[in-house]
């Protein structure tokens, strides 16, 4: 049916739907969003190659629009019916998480677009966990914790009729779409009123801030949102001038010629008044903002690297020391492309210049040899995932940073797909997939 309005569309809908209902629930939001726009634009005009750069690589226009978000599900059916919810905006699930190693109760995937042209358009992810009540260590309390799980629908039931609806026909038309963005919003909204009494809401708060913040609402409140800079260094330096109080550390790697991966920043959660299902007045700590500078995503040799790094150099107290001891450590991580490329450290889109459309490459010819003459140009390509280590950190800007770390179960990638219902892919896959496509579209054969 050609009138269905496409899944790159309902995405953009849908994201733009959620940043709006976010700057109205958390101001401090849309402060942070006018600050990143400002330091992006001052980072373009002060540096024409980077300008250029995204530009041919076709990254200008998706940089404002740029975002992620995430929440947190308790139930089996929560994640499975995400799963249909995040489809229909073409967003699957791609890796696994295992964060109870940080101590945090939840494991975790994001709900992604996959393939290059979405990607381009409208990258919109979300960070999406859910909680294991097997690491609740009073029965008791896990009993509750289920049961008042089993009794709640996140979803409207529109939602889910539009849902069926979708799976009928195959698509949305545009009004069925704009219904659709509309109704599901309604999942994410924020919600004063606890369905909990506030014993129940101190038992669980006590157990882990999260399992609260988890059972104790009528839907899965998002938590933060996102947006992508161009200079993290300088939207943390700018933060606290514009009221805003930023976590102390930057997480992920060091700032670098050649950006890696991804570095994250977040304010600290808020504490917002609620009331309990028994009247009594509480607040509760769980929304902030975020910021992200995304880099080049590295093939599983530079990711070992990374890993390798990241764990000598360790953590810090004072964010500018630790970027520091970082920067030294991470000296053994080549900092030029051509390094990063010819060691297999990460992953490249190739293309033809003009150069190279008039005189393709011939058979017999490197690719080294291509790229010399400007014949072949290679793009890194942007990692579009998150990193286990600095989800734990973020987190943290929910739990205080004094935040317990205990003990918690094996990673249960199994039981995590089981209440999905279905495999997350694998991200290494999707990049090199997407590296060995471009070389295919320039008449080379795959490395
Ligand atoms: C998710 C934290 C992880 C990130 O950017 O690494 C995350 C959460 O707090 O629910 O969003
Ligand atoms: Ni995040």
């Amino acid at each position: 049916m050609e009138n269905f309005l496409s899944a790159d569309r309902i995405r953009t809908r849908f994201s733009q739907a959620m940043s709006a209902m976010y700057q109205q629930e958390v101001p401090q939001y849309g402060t942070l969003m006018q600050l990143v726009a400002t330091v992006n634009e001052r980072t373009l005009d002060a540096d024409c190659a980077l300008k250029d750069r995204l530009t041919a690589a076709d990254e200008i226009d998706r940089l404002n629009i740029e975002r992620h978000g995430a929440i947190r599900v308790g139930t089996a059916d929560e994640l499975a019916t995400l799963r249909q919810l995040f489809a229909v905006m073409g967003m699957s699930p791609v890796g696994y998480y295992d964060l109870s190693q940080a101590g945090v109760p939840v494991h975790s995937t994001a709900f992604r677009p996959v393939d290059d042209a979405a990607l381009r358009r409208n990258p919109f992810r979300v960070f999406t966990s859910l909680l294991r009540p097997e690491l609740i260590d009073d029965p008791a309390l896990r009993e509750k914790a289920t049961t008042i799980l089993a009794a709640r629908d996140i979803f409207t039931p529109r939602c889910r009729a539009l849902l069926r609806v979708h799976q009928e026909q195959g698509g949305f038309t545009a009004d069925q779409a704009e219904a659709f963005v509309t109704e599901a919003l309604e999942t994410f909204r924020w919600h004063a009123h606890s369905p909990v009494d506030s014993q129940t809401y101190q038992a669980l708060n006590q157990q882990h801030r999260l399992i609260a913040d988890v059972v104790c609402f009528p839907g899965c409140h998002i938590n933060h949102l996102t947006p992508r800079t161009l200079d993290i260094d300088r939207v943390q330096q700018l933060m606290p001038s514009r009221g805003i109080d930023p976590k102390t550390l930057i997480e992920g790697p060091p700032r670098r010629q050649v950006p890696i991966l991804l570095r994250q920043t977040s304010f600290r959660a808020l504490e917002e008044a609620i009331i309990f299902q028994d009247g009594h007045p509480g607040t509760h700590t769980a929304r902030f903002g975020e910021i992200e500078q995304r880099g080049v995503a590295l093939t599983p040799k530079g990711r070992a690297l990374y890993d390798r790094l990241l764990s000598e150099a360790g953590s810090g107290q004072d964010n500018e020391q630790h970027q520091q001891h970082l920067a030294a450590i991470f000296r053994d991580f080549p900092d030029d492309e051509t390094t990063l490329r010819q060691q297999g450290l990460a992953w490249f889109h190739y293309r033809l210049s003009e150069k190279g459309m008039m005189t393709p490459p011939a058979q017999g010819e490197s690719l080294d040899t291509l790229i010399a003459q400007g014949r072949v140009v290679a793009d890194p390509i942007v990692y579009e995932d998150f990193l286990p280590v600095s989800a734990a950190g973020i987190f943290q800007s929910n739990l205080g940073d004094q935040a317990q770390v205990r003990s918690a179960g094996q990673a249960s990638r199994q039981a995590f797909e089981a209440a999905l219902g279905c495999e997350v892919l694998d991200e290494m896959a999707l990049y090199e997939a997407r590296q060995q496509r471009s070389l295919a579209q320039c008449g080379l054969r795959p490395a």
